[in-house]
């Protein structure tokens, strides 16, 4: 018997976090103003349009629910003409060898992701069948830091919140896993992800023998 894993998409088993930033600060400009790197750390694991909504009042503008629309789909149509050439050459460095490992050891992992676009970037990625669950924006009504998207995926996985462990690289995201009761590992800047259970720099840091512990009930 072995504990659930669940994945965050963004930032965590692919680089797509940057070219959010990217197609964000780009639709900014076109509005008159400017985001910053740490404004977007903001931005990490939160839906399109609570996102949306953050950017506006940092550049104090109001829009009418028509441009509103407008901009949500211009961003996307951009972010997804970034990420057209994605293969499975984009997996972030050590994911590769993590999700072998679980795939080989049978021990079952679940995709839980704000992004509407996951199962087609999971497709890219090679990696879609893998998932014994996959629940993203499609599928939750709130958006991290509420736990509902892992909930729901740890049902998915039939495993009780206490035996999944979430991994994460937005601070939304390690507050959900911690409501959740799961247990947290933060991937990436230490000083932002400081209430995770277990932080690591990057994914090539998880040596196996310490997942090996982690996973077993
Ligand atoms: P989309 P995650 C999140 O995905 C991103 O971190 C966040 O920046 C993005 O706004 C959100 O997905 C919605 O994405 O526009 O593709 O629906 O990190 O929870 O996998
Ligand atoms: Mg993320």
């Amino acid at each position: 018997q072995s504990k659930g894993i669940i994945f965050d998409l963004d930032g965590v088993i692919v680089d797509t976090a940057k070219f959010h930033f990217l197609a964000w600060r780009k639709m900014s400009n076109n509005l008159g103003f400017d985001i910053t790197q740490e404004q977007n750390e903001d931005l990490k694991g939160v839906s399109r349009v609570l996102s949306l909504q953050r950017i506006l009042k940092w550049g104090n503008k109001t829009v009418s629910e028509e441009d509103f629309q407008r901009l949500m789909t211009e961003k996307n149509e951009d972010y997804l003409s970034q990420i057209s050439s994605m293969s499975e050459n984009d997996l972030l460095p050590g994911m590769g060898k993590i999700l072998d490992y679980l795939t080989q050891n049978n021990i079952p992992f679940a995709l839980g992701s704000a992004s509407k676009n996951a199962r087609p970037i999971l497709k890219s990625l090679k990696i879609y069948d893998r998932f014994a669950a996959i629940v993203d924006g499609n599928d939750v009504t709130k958006a991290k830091p509420d736990p509902e998207v892992f909930l729901i995926a740890a049902e998915k996985l039939n495993m009780k919140p206490e035996d999944c462990i979430v991994f994460e690289d937005a601070l939304a995201g390690i507050e959900a896993a911690n409501t959740a009761r799961m247990i947290s590992i933060g991937i990436g800047d230490k000083n932002v992800l400081q209430d995770a259970d277990y932080n690591f720099a990057d994914s090539t840091e998880i040596e196996i023998e310490f997942l090996e512990k982690l996973v077993r009930k």
